[in-house]
């Protein structure tokens, strides 16, 4: 199963993932799921919102326990992020099935659609359409690099858009989404964990800088007569890395586009996009209020006009205690290893953060050795992978039939 999917949206030089939402590579990728749903005589569907789901049981009947995850990627990212998730979850119900288990609830395996924002600017675009948190109104203003809007975007991937928006029919359904995911740092390879229960999702967001100058020749403009916005651009990069190691945040200019974008002209605009996150929202707060205070003033010295737009955010998420809790004693039943299964915190999103006011949700993380992710390196070990699965096929034995 892992074979089928690995070679989708795979840069031959990096090996890194392009699977950009309503791509090419993720048309291939959803054609993997259904595959994987109707093969295991799964019902097949995908939603308003172009979510893919495959049920084991009446989608209908209510007090569902579901899983997944994404199968889209950032641009060159890893294997891992996202797809860990949704493989995991068809070998759980595998697992299930081996172990002759008997459903007293209905089973869904999700695929959600646009995790990543790669493409949109806006992370999870799926669950959040399905949740209510993102209107359709502002769905179909979402445009990529290309100008192509996300409603046209779906109808070339062969989706109607007609129908996107708040779906609580569905989220009424469900009793239970766990979410299982490669870990983004390395709290379980520091404690000697192969899989943790998620505690909370930092508060983050997404800021777009526009640093306006003077468009110029570069070899016959004075320095002193310059209006050159990379400067400005700069100098706030700097602020953002000295504002986030004071506060205890962290803050990235991750993604630039420069104009007119040639060598031999001073840049007329600099569009930096700042991502920035912290453990509580008084300190993110803190930390763009500063780094923006900082740009206006770089900008203000090299005559910059800036404009500050926040794209995108998603508040502090604290999972549901007794959902949690109740992870916690089945894994420590069934491992039997005498002490707690780590619960840790997290600086990434996830679909399960933007469900989580809906309905009770949870997380597992998997070992990652050296912690990197949205990255060709990201890696998890196959020992605990196949851990991971034989949690979630545990969480999911507790939860869908008892
Ligand atoms: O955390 C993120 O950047 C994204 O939601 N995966
Ligand atoms: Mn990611
Ligand atoms: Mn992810
Ligand atoms: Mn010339």
């Amino acid at each position: 199963m892992w074979a089928d999917l690995a070679p989708i949206g795979r840069d031959p030089d990096s090996h890194g993932y392009r699977r950009s939402a309503w791509t090419g590579a993720d048309a291939d990728c959803r054609t993997w799921f259904q595959e994987q749903a109707e093969t295991r005589g799964l019902t097949y569907e995908t939603d308003r919102n172009g979510n893919q789901w495959a049920w084991l049981g009446d989608p209908t009947a209510g007090d569902a326990v579901v899983t997944g995850s994404h199968l889209d990627s950032v641009p060159d990212g890893g294997a891992f992020d996202g797809p860990l998730g949704v493989v995991s979850s068809f070998a759980a119900l595998d697992e299930l099935r081996a172990r002759g288990a008997t459903f007293t609830k209905p089973l869904a395996i999700t695929n959600f659609g646009d995790e990543e924002g790669a493409r949109f600017g806006l992370a999870c675009v799926g669950s959040r359409l399905t949740a209510g948190k993102l209107t359709r109104e502002a769905a179909y203003e979402l445009r990529d690099a290309d100008g192509v809007s996300l409603p046209e975007a779906m109808e070339a991937a062969g989706y109607d858009p007609s129908t996107i928006g708040a779906d609580p029919e569905r989220l009424a359904r469900i009793g239970a989404f766990v979410e299982l995911h490669v870990e983004q740092g390395r709290a379980l390879d520091l404690s000697g964990d192969a899989v943790g229960i998620a505690s909370a999702i930092w508060p983050h967001g997404r800021w777009r800088f526009d640093f306006r100058g003077e468009a110029n020749h570069a070899g016959t403009t004075r320095l002193v007569d310059r209006r050159d916005p990379m400067l400005s651009y700069a100098e706030t990069v700097l602020a953002a890395r000295r504002e986030a190691e004071l506060a205890g945040a962290v803050a990235t200019f991750g993604k630039i586009a420069v104009e007119p974008n040639g060598v031999n002209a001073i840049p007329s605009l600099v569009r930096g996009w700042l991502d920035s996150r912290a453990a509580d929202q008084d300190t993110l707060d803190t930390v763009v209020t500063a780094i923006e205070k900082a740009a206006r003033e770089y900008a203000d010295r090299h005559g910059i006009d800036l404009d500050v737009v926040r794209e995108s955010f998603t508040p502090v998420v604290e999972f549901e205690h007794a959902l949690r809790d109740e992870l916690g004693t089945i894994l420590r039943e069934h491992t039997g290893q005498g002490r707690d299964i780590p619960v840790l915190g997290t600086g990434a999103g996830h679909d399960a953060g933007i469900l989580s006011e809906s309905i009770p949700t949870a997380m597992l993380f998997v070992r990652n050795p050296t912690g990197v992710s949205h990255s060709p390196a990201e890696y998890a070990a196959e020992d605990d992978c196949l851990a991971g699965v034989r949690a979630l096929a545990d969480v999911l034995e507790g939860l869908a039939c008892r």
